[in-house]
């Protein structure tokens, strides 16, 4: 027996639309007959493709088919699989996913569509598939290694905030993390400690393991800080750049200053973090950026990670840093890669009021001296 199967794609209405044809040999072929008893509903139609619709706007009809004059019979099951080919008729399978229509023509050659995993769709006008929390690639099949890369990968186009799961080449496990992907570059956030936050209260003066493995919610706008392990995965798993936001109580400017090759190595070296360069990052360096499509402040902020360059990081209960007679994060309240100790303390405790600064406090020195930093977040972008 000879068969040749056709495949063509009809991508219709609600649901997408495989067409397969078999051609049998004639001799095959001779008592051919369709199987009418087993069809749940037979229907006048004027062609092939009223029958396909039908089909693809019944949901309980899995295949049908075509007698060539003007009766459609539907299946509730795959007729295409019967173990002894009977049937010459052109079968159509509806397969579920939200699809239009594009017809295959000659019959010689296949057109075919990707098929969507991971709850991915099909989109009807480029046939191509949009995909969602975090997966890409053409059948929505891998998961992003990072926010950047989503960005740029053309399945989260002018999306908003949200959370997704990235896959860090050097991360055994996916994790979920907030991603930037409507106006900062594809940026994927770190931390946050903001008086703006859904908890500004987190308690964040924690211990090693709670630093390593993360806490708080991620969410969008919730305080957080996603564990300095993942930090480490994400860095070392291609270069990024550290982007650093803040403001204060006196400009209330969400001002910027980017830190490039950011990296944070593992924790046999306690998680050791180094960085090339300090830069100013304003409107004038975000307009030159594609990716970068939200004004922001023309005022950079300063650079307070001064002498921290190459430090290890610290915990109360893990004392890294570099003065022997202190315990940095002890005085701080606030894990952080503390030298001897800083110039800043992301993870310090928000304070509106009163003389800064406290040294328990949230700060950010050159920009705060006179004034209380009231929010802060971090992101990392990929070169
Ligand atoms: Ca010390």
């Amino acid at each position: 027996m000879i068969q040749i199967t056709f495949v063509f794609l009809l991508i219709s209405f609600s649901r997408a639309v495989f067409v397969e044809y078999r051609y049998e040999s004639p001799k095959s072929c001779e008592h051919l007959t369709v199987p009418t008893a087993t069809a749940y509903k037979s229907l006048t139609v004027d062609w092939m493709l009223d029958c396909v619709r039908q089909c693809s706007h019944d949901s309980s009809c899995l295949s049908a088919t075509f007698d060539g004059s003007q009766t459609c019979f539907l299946f509730s099951d795959d007729q295409r699989n019967c173990s002894e080919p009977k049937y010459n008729h052109v079968f159509f399978v509806v397969e579920f996913a939200p699809v239009a229509m594009m017809l295959g023509s000659d019959g010689t050659s296949t057109v075919t569509a990707p098929t969507c995993l991971n709850n991915g769709t099909l989109d009807p006008v480029s046939a191509t598939c949009q995909c969602y929390k975090g997966y890409i690639g053409d059948n929505c099949h891998r998961i992003m290694m990072d926010c950047t890369e989503g960005f740029y990968s053309g399945h989260y186009n002018n999306h908003y905030n949200g959370l997704y799961l990235i896959k860090p080449t050097a991360a055994s496990e996916p994790f979920q993390v907030q991603c930037n992907m409507k106006d900062f570059g594809g940026g994927t956030f770190f931390m946050m400690n903001s008086q703006y936050a859904v908890n500004p209260s987190l308690t964040r003066n924690l211990d090693w393991n709670k630093y390593k493995d993360g806490f708080g919610e991620i969410l969008v706008n919730s305080a957080n800080w996603i564990g300095v392990e993942k930090i480490h995965s994400i860095t070392s798993s291609r270069p990024h750049h550290l982007f650093v936001e803040a403001m204060d109580n006196i400009k209330w400017e969400r001002r910027w200053r980017k830190y490039e090759h950011f990296k944070v190595e593992d924790e046999s070296t306690n998680y050791r973090m180094t960085y090339s360069g300090s830069f100013p990052w304003t409107q004038t360096e975000a307009s030159a950026d594609p990716g970068w499509t939200k004004a922001i402040a023309s005022t950079p902020l300063g650079d307070s990670m001064i002498g921290l360059n190459g430090s290890a990081f610290s915990t109360f209960d893990r004392d890294n840093d570099l003065d022997a007679a202190r315990n940095c994060a002890r005085e701080y309240q606030g894990g952080w890669w503390y030298n001897a100790c800083a110039d800043c303390n992301p993870n310090g405790q928000i304070k509106t009021s009163g003389n800064a600064s406290s040294i328990n406090e949230l700060y950010w020195e050159t920009d705060t001296i006179n004034s209380h930093v009231v929010h802060i977040q971090m992101m990392l972008i990929a070169n």
